[in-house]
């Protein structure tokens, strides 16, 4: 493949060129040595779960058409469906259990670097979960606080408490389709249990967890995340920032802090200002400390700090391919396993700090919350100590670099809409805002680098979608410039002048992936305004480049929330027929939304303004 139909970004063609003189391999390269890839694994059809396996179901109907136990292709399909809603509510949802336990450990006092930086979130949350707070102090309401959420996770009888902020009609909906979750834990594990062998054989039945499963995630696990984080380490405000990997320094100490959980990079940001090591710098002829993010941490501390981004998950292995990175500090998720290798040919740390989390090649520092700023002084004093070992005839760093703005909280968007969502509802009821697009996911090799991204959200906007964002398309869109109040000249009339009026981007970056929780809130507040369900809003959402199974977790919540999705990669169900009609029309009966599939990014703008426009007319609109 030519570098540029690899990817549409110009400093990561300059990179990728760099890596084929040097004789570097990327994801790119070991993406073509997969091909033809497995007809079978494409289909869904293969399953593993028991030792008379591996059986396979054939596509076109002359070989086997039942597994060994007699498990059909919708069942097989159904059941590996499943499992990747389970494994990505998992990781989202054990990500904010690792949130509340420092949470927890801070208010008792022995998380010591961590505090309290948003009260009034604090206080507001506690009303919410019913946690009476006058006559204590805030750590005993953090206690309290951390207490109930941690039962949202162990709970055995009940509901979920954090589904209150869902508009009733849907709620009333789950609790008819009998899909309300229980515990965050209880779903997932029951994910296991029902695919393990002999037990849930019915594709809709299963389909259905899949969905309450989900929800777990999306109005559970992911939601406890932002919330928490938001306490620890502050709700995020509007700031502007740069991002692409330009923002590597030539001169300065480059740390990379990448993954997802900002316990960890939170501290980092702070040890890189520790006067110590700014000395220590000065002493081993470097100009500073460059703290720099990629994928989800970047977001956190672009969101909360301002701090800079090198790039989305495909730029992961480009950024120490500049040759200009000290150290490239993990915790968990979406985190190249080849990192390891291709830190070994340049002078790069590969430091890994999850306890849950190994790579090869790693110097280990493992993070804990008794100690964090000291191990993050740790992590920071080994980066600088490596600047001497830069090797400079190495050393590529792309000048592009872009200006962007983030921070957009729900809370920040109200706070520029005046306080109310009521200027944003009179512009999408008057019809200069057509409506909403959340465009969201990953980057996959199997899709040119931020291409299917970039053009879904420009022509949006240009139809007069105001577009949220998170995750790596929200990189993907700081990249090309589409995160900045200057972008709304490349939006429609309507958009461009609401834009212009509060002075904000036409699109905005609402975080992280777990941050997609606050775009649910967002939307709720909008329904609940207008008196009615999230299904009813005029708004569509996409993944144009997906590939990890988080993302499969979050379209089963946000269809299951009642929003129309569509996405860019074909989802391993083609090899059964009733998988696919369900979740692709089946599902409008059930919650009143589904999912597309359509990879041309133009034709995906198409079906969500379709989708936009029908919700427009049934309001009269
Ligand atoms: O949680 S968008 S590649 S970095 S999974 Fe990963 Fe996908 Fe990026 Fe963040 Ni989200
Ligand atoms: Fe085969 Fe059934 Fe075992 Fe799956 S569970 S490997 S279909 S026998």
């Amino acid at each position: 493949t030519e570098i540029d139909e690899k990817s549409i970004d110009l400093a990561s063609q300059k990179i990728l060129q760099k890596a084929e003189e040097e004789g570097i391999e990327t994801a790119w390269d070991r993406y073509e040595k997969q091909l033809p890839q497995c007809s079978f694994g494409q289909l869904g059809v293969c399953c593993r779960n028991c030792n008379m396996g591996p059986c396979r179901i054939d596509p076109f109907g002359e070989g086997a058409q039942k597994g060994i136990c007699g498990a059909t292709a919708d069942i097989i399909v159904a059941r590996n469906f499943l499992r990747m809603i389970a494994a990505g509510a998992a990781a989202h949802s054990d990500h904010a259990r690792d949130a509340v336990l420092t949470f927890k450990k801070m208010s008792e006092g022995e998380a010591g670097s961590y505090r309290i930086k948003d009260e009034a979130k604090l206080l507001s949350l506690a009303s919410e979960y019913g946690i009476p707070s006058d006559g204590k102090s805030l750590e005993e309401i953090a206690a309290n606080l951390a207490d109930v959420l941690l039962q949202e996770f162990g709970k055995q009888d009940g509901h979920l408490q954090c589904t209150k902020r869902v508009p009733k009609s849907r709620l009333k909906l789950w609790a008819e389709l009998g899909i309300e979750p229980r515990g965050i834990d209880r779903e997932i594990v029951e994910c296991m249990h029902r695919t393990h062998i002999g037990v849930d054989n019915d594709a809709v039945h299963i389909l259905l967890q899949g969905l309450r499963t989900g929800i777990s995630d999306g109005w559970g696990g992911s939601m406890i995340a932002t919330d928490v984080q938001d306490i620890l380490f502050g709700t995020p405000q509007p700031r502007k920032s740069t991002v692409n990997l330009g923002v590597l320094s030539r001169d300065k100490v480059n740390v990379i802090v990448h993954g997802h959980e900002p316990i960890l990079s939170e501290m980092i940001v702070e040890a890189a200002e520790d006067p110590e090591l700014l000395k220590l710098a000065e002493e081993k002829g470097a100009a500073g400390i460059n703290v720099i993010g990629i994928c989800c941490t970047g977001n956190e501390t672009l969101m909360r700090h301002g701090i800079p981004i090198a790039g989305n998950f495909l730029q992961q292995e480009l950024a120490v391919i500049t040759g200009a990175v000290e150290a490239m500090v993990v915790d968990v998720q979406c985190i190249m396993p080849s990192l390891g290798e291709l830190t070994g040919c340049y002078h790069t740390k590969f430091i890994s700090t999850s306890p849950k989390a190994d790579f090869p090649n790693t110097v280990r520092m493992e993070f804990h919350e008794d100690r964090a700023y000291e191990t993050a002084k740790e992590i920071v004093r080994t980066a600088v100590e490596n600047f001497p070992n830069r090797i400079p005839e190495k050393v590529t760093i792309p000048e592009e670099k872009q200006e962007c703005m983030a921070g957009f909280s729900a809370e920040a968007i109200l706070n520029a809409l005046g306080g109310s969502p009521d200027p944003l509802i009179e512009a999408i009821t008057g019809g200069a805002v057509r409506g909403i697009g959340a465009v969201v996911g990953c980057n996959n090799v199997k899709i040119k680098h931020n291409y299917g991204h970039v053009n879904l959200v420009k022509e949006l906007i240009k139809n007069n979608v105001l577009v949220v964002t998170t995750g790596c398309n929200a990189i993907a869109c700081a990249e090309a410039g589409l995160l900045l109040p200057e972008a709304s000249e490349m939006a429609g009339d309507g958009l461009k002048a609401v834009c212009k009026a509060l002075g904000i981007p036409p699109v905005l970056h609402m975080g992280s992936c777990v941050d997609i929780s606050r775009i649910l809130v967002l939307a709720s507040a909008i329904a609940n305004r207008l008196g009615v369900d999230i299904s009813d809003l005029p708004a569509a959402g996409a993944a144009p480049e997906w590939m990890s199974e988080k993302a499969v977790s979050i379209g089963a919540y946000v269809v299951s929330s009642g929003v129309f999705t569509v996405l860019g990669t074909i989802p391993a169900v083609l090899g059964s027929q009733a998988v696919t009609s369900l979740l692709t029309g089946g599902l409008n009966d059930v919650v009143r939304a589904s999912f597309a599939v359509e990879p041309d990014p133009l034709k995906a703008a198409d079906l969500m303004l379709e989708h936009i426009d029908e919700k427009r007319k049934a309001l009269g609109l």
